[in-house]
């Protein structure tokens, strides 16, 4: 929950606590996105380890950890050859649509896979459902999430339609400030991106504050 309220402890949380409204959601850290993939996001290597630190908080406190991922037919009209803008990536069942192998998923990670539909981008989790079929949202209410913290890639494409989802959802985001990187088609792009989340009612959230 976003401001002061008391914790299902009785004590008082402060703005920045995690509880039990809260969920994490590492986005797209998958083959593809990072080194040697097919479109490599500059530093994602880099913020893996926070994105594992991350896992291991909510993991440690209880709280749910979702993990997309992005999961488009061969023929995805998101790609170039299609009419898209994008080279082919993350295509359902390859080896670039898979988890990079130093992410630390755990077996209660709840899965998401989005852009799965030929004729859609893709871009927010909130367009993902898991291995059932239920969409991410729905999921979300079933569990009472209320505050949503977003990490992972690409900070301009799917982690910002996400944040700006979870918000027109009416959900409280936190975007995970020190654990995203973003394509930067155009330079800087994933500054406006951070400022667009920020001016929509995110909030900026790094590692050392929530220790
Ligand atoms: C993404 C470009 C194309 C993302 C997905 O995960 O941000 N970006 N498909
Ligand atoms: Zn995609």
């Amino acid at each position: 929950m976003s401001g002061r309220g008391h914790n299902p402890d009785g004590g008082i949380t402060e703005a920045m606590d995690v509880n039990r409204n809260s969920a994490l959601l590492v986005v797209d850290v998958q083959n593809d996105f990072c080194d040697g993939g097919v479109l490599a996001v500059t530093g994602s290597m880099t913020i893996i380890p926070r994105l594992n630190a991350y896992i291991d908080l909510f993991s440690a406190r209880g709280m749910p950890v979702f993990a997309s991922r992005d999961w488009h037919p061969v023929d995805s009209a998101h790609f170039t050859r299609h009419g898209g803008k994008w080279p082919d990536h993350c295509i359902r069942d390859t080896a670039g649509a898979r988890f990079h192998p130093q992410l630390r998923l755990l077996h209660s990670t709840v899965i998401i896979s989005k852009g799965t539909r030929r004729e859609e981008d893709g871009y927010s989790v909130f367009d993902g459902a898991d291995a059932r079929g239920n969409p991410f949202e729905k999921l979300l209410e079933r569990m009472r999430i209320r505050e949503l913290y977003v990490a992972g890639l690409a900070t301009d494409y799917c982690v910002k339609a996400t944040v700006l989802d979870a918000i027109g959802y009416g959900f409280a985001a936190r975007v995970c400030a020190d654990a995203i990187k973003g394509v930067n088609v155009h330079q800087g792009d994933d500054e406006q991106a951070l400022e667009a989340m920020l001016s929509a009612g995110a909030e900026k959230m790094t590692l050392n504050v929530l220790h």
